[in-house]
């Protein structure tokens, strides 16, 4: 690596490096020199808003001093390096996190305190990232922190959306989306107008033979559309390490606009074609299968995986090494369907561009990549039409028919008895118009496909990826449960129980190697433990019901039961059945005599999630959730005894708050949907228990922690195939209790029902195909269980304490561990 600076000159700018502050004063000294010159302002109009700037540019002046010697360091010593493709990132906010990883948050505390302002104030005036829809990107955000942690050379890769996942405002019980300005200011990226890539979209290919008689393609005419890097550093807990996050914007290859057009007057052509091309990485596409198919979303997709491939190769060749090695220093991982074009675009790189042949070429392919399936559901496994494809990347269409070519000759010499085979394994499905299956190129093109929780990488083999584990055999297929980063999800989220720990663990090192955690067991019977653990509880539920009362302008009773449901609206996850489950409850209740209501065990139930905005049905069950709460938070006969609360706009700086907030939060999917869950982990690592069904992680969940302390309930996946059959083919019965919820709906006792027949008739009359009905029983009695263990808060606390101590497997650390050494085989 060369130096730019002439070996004459070093010393004088050694002298003046950038040095980190390293006392109160030093840190005050920051801030102010930020806020006087950096964002233009004074001691006479500095509100929270610039303090917080002037703080975020504190602390990332030390972070990029680390993040400088980081990469310079992987640079001169030049690993094996992890690229992490992923459409998602859901990072939340940055600077409680770089606080807590490059240290002197009280030291920042005291300095801010000196200067006038509180900590919280400011930390809570920062915008969320809000780069996701949901466990998917946040799963990508933890595994950030636990690479940089863990010191992994690693690079996430994503688009630079202007606008993340939108707002979400509840208006007369209805989601409106509203667009998310997250980037009028941002401390935490640099723009990279150095780092550029032209990247080509539609003409053509032209084929020749050349003089040696080899015939090469040449994809020509396109159009040229060029991405800008942003990059954002990715600190680690306890480590200097600081990775990079690029993120890839979208601007017209001619600059700002066309002097040529503008000059002969098409002044708004002049600017149309900059607004197309910005228009690439304007919005993330929120997760709903009606978007499926759409041009600009296959653009995005290639856009980002060409841009990323271009600077992975680039920095390759620094090393100048031999291709072969290529697999040695590069691991790409696929965060599931969404990058899989990288795979025919490094092939088209080898041989296209640097003359490689095919199968060499391939077979390197094959060793780069790594691929993680995060759904069975068959609506959510991308297709693209062929027409399209053609259009739009025309080579890239010849190099996949190509793969498939040679899959299928291999396919049908191991398989000749099985002629169907060949259409049921075929990248191309044969409908009109044919389409490419984006999940089978991504498993033909990777040497690893993972699943993200034990039963989801069993029901991957025998469902969605069958005919493939027949094809390669089973070693091909692995698991890899998900995990959480304990620095956001512990300490971060909880600091008083976080504090509670270090102080019998003789520190905080179970922050690094989470199963620390267990020795926390052999205090469950210690009486000023267990007092103080429950006071943490009590403060933080106390924490949420102000939040509450402040965004609902509802009063909640913190002693009362907090039960929780937070994550995307989706019919499979089941908020359906949790609000048909309140509505019982409230029906139940209202029959009761006035004696009876005083044995009633208080409950809040928390509702959260954002719907995609083409997704009637749920939306539906949002509007259904409030309209509820409106009846049942105003009737005098309930009171306290059960409150319905909808939280505005879901996300993860809420999720901080949120989270160590419950005494149950549920997780109820249909056996066999939910390919992980992580929200699960979160709320048990926070010291509260897990109502669920046999599904996802839930299962390692209960394994852990014991069946004791889990409230399982439903039907096992093994038997949803046979229950939906019979919806339809033998008589089908809804459960009475169900029905009295329906018969509650349709009296128009939560308003005019018509507003939720589309909801009560997918499960009445279009075969419940999310077992709500046959769940239902088990669901209540269940539910009532859980009242009753809650009446004996001794018993609820044990549970609750031996749960946190066994939690120590879910930390995304040991996730990455085994993506690197099973899948990576990166140190
Ligand atoms: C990386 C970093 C740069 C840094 C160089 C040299 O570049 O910021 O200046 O290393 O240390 F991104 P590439 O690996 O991308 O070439
Ligand atoms: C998806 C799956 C989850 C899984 C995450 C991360 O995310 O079960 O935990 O990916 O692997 F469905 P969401 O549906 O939660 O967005």
């Amino acid at each position: 690596v060369e130096a730019s600076i002439p070996e004459g000159q070093r010393a004088a700018w050694k002298k003046f490096s950038a040095t980190e502050f390293k006392t109160k004063d030093e840190f005050e000294g920051e801030v102010v020199k930020h806020i006087e010159t950096t964002l233009a302002r004074s001691l006479f109009n500095c509100d929270e808003l610039a303090a917080y700037g002037g703080t975020a540019l504190a602390f990332r002046d030390r972070l990029v001093i680390e993040w400088n010697r980081t990469q310079q360091q992987q640079s001169f010593a030049d690993p094996k390096r992890v690229y992490y493709l992923s459409l998602e990132f859901l990072m939340g906010r940055a600077l409680d996190n770089a606080m807590l990883n490059v240290g002197m948050k009280d030291v920042a505390k005291e300095g801010l305190g000196e200067l006038g302002f509180r900590m919280e104030d400011v930390i809570s005036q920062e915008r969320d990232a809000a780069l996701g829809n949901g466990g998917l990107g946040r799963l990508a955000a933890c595994f950030l922190d636990s690479l940089a942690t863990l010191n992994f050379p690693a690079w996430g890769y994503a688009l630079r959306y202007k606008y993340g996942i939108f707002k979400q405002e509840i208006v007369d019980g209805y989601q409106v989306e509203v667009p998310d300005y997250w980037l009028d200011f941002n401390p935490w990226e640099f723009p990279r107008h150095d780092v550029t890539v032209d990247v080509q979209f539609y003409g053509n290919v032209r084929k020749y033979m050349d003089e040696s008689g080899k015939q090469v393609s040449v994809w020509e005419n396109g159009e040229i559309v060029t991405a800008v890097a942003y990059d954002a550093p990715i600190p680690g807990y306890g480590t200097r390490t600081t990775n990079n996050l690029r993120l890839w914007s979208s601007k017209a290859s001619h600059g700002e606009f066309d002097f040529t057009k503008f000059n002969s007057g098409e002044y708004e052509a002049s600017v149309a074609d900059q607004q197309r091309a910005e228009t690439i990485s304007a919005v993330l596409y929120p997760n709903d299968s009606l978007e499926r198919g759409k041009e600009l979303r296959l653009k995005q997709q290639y856009f980002w995986c060409a841009a990323s491939l271009f600077d992975i190769v680039r920095r390759f060749k620094k090393s100048r090494k031999a291709w072969k090695e290529f697999p040695n220093q590069v691991a790409i991982q696929l965060n599931d369907t969404h990058p899989t074009l990288a795979i025919p675009e490094l092939q088209r790189i080898l041989i296209d561009q640097e003359g490689l042949e095919w199968d060499e070429a391939w077979s390197i392919v094959q060793k780069t990549f790594g691929y993680t399936n995060h759904t069975v559901l068959p609506e959510a496994l991308e297709k693209w039409s062929v027409p399209l494809f053609q259009h739009l990347l025309p080579r890239h269409l010849q190099i996949i028919y190509d793969i498939n070519l040679n899959f299928l000759h291999y396919v049908e010499r191991n398989f000749p008895k099985d002629r169907e085979m060949l259409g049921r394994v075929s990248i191309i499905e044969e409908s009109n118009p044919k389409m490419v299956r984006m999940a089978y190129l991504a498993v033909i093109g990777s040497h690893k496909v993972n699943g993200v929780a034990e039963l989801h990488s069993d029901l991957i083999k025998t469902t969605i990826f069958k005919d493939f584990v027949k094809v390669y055999g089973p070693d091909k297929f692995t698991n890899v449960t998900n995990g959480i980063t304990p620095r956001r999800w512990l300490h971060q989220a909880n600091p008083r129980l976080s504090e509670l720990i270090a102080s019998k663990l003789g520190g905080y090192d179970f922050l690094r190697d989470l199963t620390l955690l267990h020795k926390i067991e052999a205090y469950v019977d210690d009486k000023e433990f267990r007092k103080e653990f429950q006071e943490i509880k009590y403060a933080n539920k106390v924490r949420l019901a102000k939040y509450t009362k402040e965004a609902n302008g509802i009063s909640v009773n913190p002693s009362s039961l907090f039960d929780i449901q937070v994550k995307r609206m989706h019919e499979y996850k089941r908020q359906q059945l949790n609000i048909f489950g309140v509505i019982y409850r409230y029906l139940e209740l209202k029959d009761m005599s006035p004696e009876d209501r005083k044995k009633v065990q208080p409950r809040v139930s928390f509702f959260g999630g954002k719907a995609a905005p083409g997704y009637w049905m749920a939306k539906t069950v949002i509007h259904l959730i409030n309209q509820v709460g409106a009846v049942v938070n105003n009737d005098k006969d309930i009171g306290d005894l059960l409150k319905v609360i909808f939280l505005e706009d879901y996300n993860v700086s809420k999720a901080e708050i949120i989270v160590p907030a419950s005494d149950i939060s549920e997780h109820i999917s249909t056996a066999g949907t939910e390919a992980s869950g992580t929200s699960n982990m979160k709320f048990v690592l926070n010291g509260g228990l897990v109502i669920g069904t046999c599904d996802g992680a839930n299962i390692e969940i209960t394994r852990e922690v014991g069946e004791d302390n889990i409230f399982l309930f439903g039907n096992l996946s093994e038997d949803v195939e046979d229950l939906r059959h019979a919806h339809f083919y033998s008589e089908f019965h809804i459960d009475p209790m169900l029905q009295r919820v329906f018969d509650a709906i349709k009296e128009g006792r939560f308003g005019d029902a018509g507003q939720f027949s589309a909801l009560v008739n997918s499960i009445v009359e279009h075969g419940d195909y999310y077992l709500v009905s046959d769940d239902f029983k088990s669901y209540i009695d269940t539910q009532k269980l859980i009242d009753e263990a809650y009446k004996d808060q001794e018993t609820w606390l044990t549970k609750t304490i031996t749960s946190v101590s066994r939690m120590g497997f879910f930390s995304s650390d040991r996730c990455i561990d085994e993506y690197a050494e099973m899948i990576w085989n990166v140190e």
